[in-house]
């Protein structure tokens, strides 16, 4: 029988290089696996499933390559997509591992290292554009700070409006593909970062030069990090027409950034992010962003990687299930106390309206009887997490 959860390319399954090519190295130990080579990394992904991969202008190029020697590695990734048929969906700029970006990339404080931030970032979405990536993605892991005093926030954020806008219209100028996708994270590797949560990207996205063409890539891991609930964020995210890509993986709350496989935490938080995403239309990348456990292997690493693509498709299932359930939908219609004589009234103010609104009677304690069956509504939810429904 065919497995009904294998990966398939309508799921849209992407990893970064980095995720699978993670080589177990922490602060406190150094790999626990070798190191994997990116033209094989592609090749066994396709294998395994995925649809497409990303990667940080270093993940593929090694920093410092000649011309003749990136020019080799992107003919060889290039075969390899054409012989697997897996595509590049998103590109993203590595300004955080080389030391020159220990003080931040676009908000540094010096002028020369913002400079370089920026040509280094023009010529990785050069290289991700050659690829065929759609998707360029910014997360400024060193765009934060330790000593406040050392860096103005204010003065990071105007830096930091400065950068995209000077990089949206270098993708204008190329007549690029490309929409820029920001993501955003509360600390780790800086003490603090600046734009810490989607939230503040989405805000900080409206001022913009080029708004339209940013969107945010929110990562389960950050907003749970900070205690958040994520798929508020992502809500927010589709409700304004943002969410250009996304990150998905497992974190315990208040942690270090975990990165673990996706649906090893949370299951039912998760089951609600795969509900919304399938029901938003939601049509981008779903991209695990994760590595195995340090204590894996190399094979283990694709075990990870396929617990990642099965978990989504199941959770897809489960959603559907969620969707179809009787019990659930009766109890649903029966908190949807929608009343049209009143939504008219509200959904947009008039001088009519208002004087209406004024003259109608309510009474509170009768509205605060009426019955929210919360109890049997999650507990038939999580029974369907728990296969006996
Ligand atoms: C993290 C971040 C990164 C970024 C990646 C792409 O957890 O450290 O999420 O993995 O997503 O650098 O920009
Ligand atoms: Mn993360
Ligand atoms: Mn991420």
């Amino acid at each position: 029988m065919a497995d009904r959860y294998a990966p398939k390319p309508e799921h849209k399954f992407t990893f970064g290089l980095w995720t699978t090519a993670n080589p177990g190295r922490d602060p406190f130990g150094s790999e626990t696996r070798p190191p994997l080579d990116p033209i094989a990394n592609i090749r066994r992904m396709a294998e395994v499933g995925a649809w497409g991969f990303n990667f940080h202008d270093n993940d593929l190029v090694p920093f410092g390559s000649t011309l003749a020697e990136r020019n080799r590695i992107v003919a060889d990734a290039k075969k390899a997509m054409k012989d697997t048929g897996i595509v590049c969906s998103m590109a993203t700029t590595n300004l955080f591992s080389h030391p020159v970006f220990k003080d931040g990339a676009f908000t540094s404080n010096d002028a020369a290292v913002r400079a370089f931030a920026i040509q280094k970032t023009m010529q990785a979405i050069d290289l991700g554009v050659e690829l065929g990536a759609k998707i360029y993605v910014f997360w400024g892991g060193r765009e934060g700070a330790e000593v406040d005093l050392a860096k103005d926030p204010q003065e990071a954020i105007k830096r930091n409006r400065e950068a995209m806008n000077f990089l949206c219209a270098y993708v204008k100028q190329q007549k690029y593909n490309l929409v820029f996708a920001l993501e955003a994270k509360p600390n780790e590797p800086r003490g603090d970062i600046y734009n810490a949560t989607t939230g503040n990207m989405l805000a900080f996205i409206a001022t913009l030069e080029y708004a339209q063409m940013v969107g945010v890539n929110p990562e389960y891991a950050h907003e749970t990090m900070a205690g958040l609930n994520f798929t508020h964020h992502v809500a927010q995210a589709i409700e304004c027409g943002k969410l250009f890509h996304i990150d998905l993986n497992g974190q315990k709350m208040g942690r270090f950034d975990q990165d673990l496989r996706f649906g090893s935490e949370d299951l039912k938080g998760n089951l609600l992010l795969v509900r919304l995403l399938e029901n938003s239309g939601y049509k981008g990348p779903r991209h695990f962003d994760a590595h195995a456990y340090r204590t894996e292997d190399s094979d283990g690493v694709w075990d990870f990687a396929r617990g990642c693509m099965r978990t989504y498709a199941i959770l897809k299932e489960k959603a559907q299930q969620v969707d179809e359930d009787r019990e659930i939908l009766q109890i649903l219609k029966e908190i949807d106390r929608s009343n049209k004589e009143l939504e008219g009234l509200t959904k947009k103010f008039s001088a009519a309206n208002a004087k209406k609104l004024m003259d109608t009677p309510f009474d509170p304690n009768e509205l605060a009887s009426r019955r929210l069956p919360y109890e049997r509504l999650d507990q038939l939810l999580n029974e369907v997490l728990m296969g006996v429904r």
